[in-house]
């Protein structure tokens, strides 16, 4: 046996243990090892029934996701899955899969090849391959619609969210859960089963008749509508909606031909990308696996706002119970109002327990004091965006905290090295950037100052995991990584309308290029008011003669913030659905003509071209200046942060689809137009360009000097 699948026997039960860390991949030779152990167990006379386990964590949790690069570039032969499954399915002795962690993907293909399977309660079983782009490729859209029915199957490989263990029970996927011991769960399971005619997956036809074909229609509209631009989910239905018209072999081949084009797709490259970038933000050089984590057992917030709220939420979601300061009782009372609405929708919707909520709420104590806040292994600032304030703020925490408590700001922009100026603790000081709705959006950007400690920067990244978020570290740079480079793509999304496009040109552009919203409406739903004051605090560093838009301004003059306001570039009706507003065209228009602009017909292409161009300028920039460590971390924040369609990887991904060498060339065509001060191209993207370098290449480079 290979030493990925190891084979023993228990009370005449063979046991297959999958054993290839950190979650059982099918990686190759274990496929391989399965197949072996499943002849060996199936042909010996000693052996009455077999149990299939994954040791450590999880059970299998799919194909080996990093073989699939080798595949596409023709360095390894297409999956073959499919006769190790059928091996199984064919076992003369009844196969009972034990299931614990994740059975996913290929690993739920394995364990429906299984006769029987079992599950401790706190199993996920789920068919993820529409979150890479692709879709089951192991006879999974054959097997699951025959044991947990079409409309099931099609919801979890369309959609690609797992199920837990007890509704994979009620609609036929597990057949037992085990409490306690799984193992030796499975192996009493596997004696009551042994000797009796055991049931093949493909042969159970009867959930595949009668179906509703709306079933189809109605998941193709969904996935239109939640999954809009990405290619597999329609894919996956299509291989499902194949199971009920064809044979089984027939299924299995259509799924294939399917599999294999999604797999072969750009989309798929940028999906996996995704996935590995977001395992390798938590990757920094200088924290090692020895460098200490610091232990958060209490936390305490200051500020009850909008987003001092949220992230007080977080840490009573993680059972972490924290203090919320608020300056006055009116305003305190308005911030845990909206901690209660977040949370009684989360129950209303079902995504939460009354039970939950009540727990939760009771771990959050909102007050006017600081009492208590000697007491906090971290305190985390979320008052007013204006320096003074934060620096009277830090003075004050310095002074109560404990010598080792962490100091965490949420600034969106400023210098953590100021805010850290004013406590004698700068290496306990770090920025904590959540971006809004903190409670649900799930990027973090965990912002170093230049004096703070390794285990800040190791118990930030950590607790970003606690807190169910992807941190992602940042240098002090002002708008760190996410907002530095937001500046330049709303500039230009601005400067095009003064250019002559309309608002709805420009946010309609960008919205077909897979952004979650247009740059303009993006601004209406933060609230111009936020970057205007922004801007103000900036002023002094503006560059005299260098143009600025010049409309966001006026709009805030008038009080138009946006969607709070009920109009911006936008106007809003009471369900805040946008309609242009002829008021602001007009405002636009008469701007331009004050400022000597010439207006002109703009066509999408460039407007997509100076907004995404114009982000990937400021990343490579930020890159080559060290503010980011890869540019896989960029592709993470825009991702997670800032709506940047998965399917194109990220704006960094993205520059490989378009061929960085084009974005260098239009990015200097920008430059001669709209001079160097605004479109100077970034060194590092020079560099690469003349050197038929990628940013893949860049990252790769800097692991390895890493390692
Ligand atoms: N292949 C290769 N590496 C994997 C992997 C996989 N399937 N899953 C995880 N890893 C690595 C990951 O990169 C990280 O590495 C480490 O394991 C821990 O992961 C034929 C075609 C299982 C829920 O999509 O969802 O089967 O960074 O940090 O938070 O039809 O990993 O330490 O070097 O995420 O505890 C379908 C993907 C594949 C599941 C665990 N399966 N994995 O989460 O740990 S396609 C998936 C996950 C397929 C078939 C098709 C999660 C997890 P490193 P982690 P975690």
């Amino acid at each position: 046996m290979s030493e990925l699948v190891r084979l023993s026997h228990q009370d005449g039960i063979a046991v297959i243990t999958i054993d290839n860390p950190p979650v059982n991949a099918l990686s190759p030779g274990v496929p391989e090892g399965i197949q072996e152990a499943i002849r060996a167990a199936g042909s010996d006379p000693a052996v009455s029934a077999i149990v299939m386990i994954g040791a450590g964590r999880t059970f299998i949790a799919g194909a080996d996701i990093r073989e699939f690069g080798k595949i596409v570039r023709g360095e390894r032969p297409r999956l073959t899955l499919l006769p190790m499954l059928l091996e199984i399915e064919d076992c003369p002795k009844p196969v009972v899969m034990a299931i614990h962690g994740t059975a996913f993907g290929g690993g739920n293909e394995v364990a429906m090849a299984g006769h029987y399977r079992v599950a401790s309660a706190d199993a996920q079983i789920g068919q993820p391959e529409v979150k890479l782009g692709i879709i089951p490729g192991a006879a999974g859209t054959q097997r699951l619609p025959r044991l947990a029915g079409v409309a099931k199957a099609v919801e979890m490989c369309a959609f690609g969210e797992p199920i837990g263990a007890r509704e994979a029970l009620s609609v036929g996927i597990v057949d037992r859960i085990v409490e306690g011991d799984l193992l030796a769960g499975a192996i009493a399971f596997a004696c009551e089963v042994a000797g009796k005619p055991a049931r093949k997956t493909r042969e159970r036809e009867e959930k595949l008749r009668g179906v509703d074909a709306s079933v189809f229609a109605k998941a193709r509209e969904q996935a239109a509508r939640t999954k809009r631009g990405q290619s597999a989910p329609a894919a996956a239905i299509e291989a499902v909606e194949a199971a009920t018209r064809l044979s089984f072999a027939e299924g299995c081949a259509r799924e294939t031909a399917i599999f294999e084009a999604c797999l072969f797709s750009a989309q798929s490259k940028a999906m996996i990308h995704a996935f590995f970038a977001e395992r390798g933000v938590s990757k920094i050089p200088e924290v090692s696996s020895k460098t200490p984590v610091m232990k958060i057992e209490r936390a305490a917030v200051v500020g009850a706002g909008t987003m001092g709220g949220g992230i007080a939420m977080n840490y009573a979601n993680a059972g972490i119970p924290v203090l919320l300061k608020e300056a006055g009782q009116e305003a305190l009372d308005r911030g845990m109002a909206t901690i209660r609405k977040n949370y009684a929708r989360s129950v209303k919707s079902g995504r939460l327990t009354q039970a939950a909520m009540d727990e939760r709420l009771g771990r959050i104590s909102p007050q006017l004091t600081y009492e208590g806040f000697e007491n906090a292994d971290i305190i985390a600032e979320a008052v007013f965006e204006g320096m003074a304030l934060k620096k009277q703020v830090f003075a004050e925490l310095d002074a109560i905290a404990k010598p080792e408590c962490i100091l965490a700001t949420n600034t969106s922009y400023l210098d953590i090295d100021e805010i850290a100026s004013a406590t004698r603790r700068a290496e306990l000081v770090v920025g904590h950037h959540y971006f809004s709705p903190a409670n649900v959006m799930r990027l973090l950007e965990v912002v170093r100052g230049k004096a703070t400690r390794p285990a800040v920067l190791a118990t930030s990244m950590a607790l970003g995991k606690r807190l169910r978020k992807v941190a992602v570290l940042a240098g002090n740079s002002r708008g760190f990584i996410g907002n530095r480079m937001l500046m330049p793509y709303l500039r230009e999304a601005q400067f095009l309308v003064e250019e002559g496009a309309s608002v709805e040109d420009v946010n309609g552009a960008l919205y077909d290029f897979g952004m979650a919203m247009g740059p303009l409406a993006m601004s209406d739903l933060a609230g111009l008011d936020v970057s205007w004051r922004i801007r103000q605090e900036f002023k002094h560093l503006e560059k005299p003669g260098v143009r600025v838009p010049l409309v966001s301004d006026k709009l805030c003059e008038m009080g138009r913030f946006g969607q709070k306001t009920g109009r911006g570039w936008s106007q809003y009706d009471e369900a805040r659905n946008p309609s242009p507003d002829a008021e602001t065209a007009a405002l636009i228009e008469k701007t331009a003509r004050e400022a000597g602009i010439e207006r002109r017909a703009v066509g999408r292409d460039e407007i997509v071209e100076r907004c995404i161009f114009a982000l990937i300028n400021e990343g490579a920039r930020l890159l080559g200046e060290g503010v980011a460590l890869r540019a896989a971390d960029i592709d993470v924040v825009y991702l997670n942060g800032y709506g940047f369609p998965v399917w194109r990887g990220g704006p960094m991904f993205y520059v490989g689809e378009v061929g960085l060498k084009n974005v260098l060339a239009r990015v200097r065509e920008f430059e001669g137009k709209h001079g160097p001060d605004l479109w100077s191209p970034a060194p590092l993207l020079v560099e690469l360009a003349e050197g038929a370098q990628t940013f893949e290449d860049y990252d790769g480079r800097a692991a390895s000097t890493a390692a």
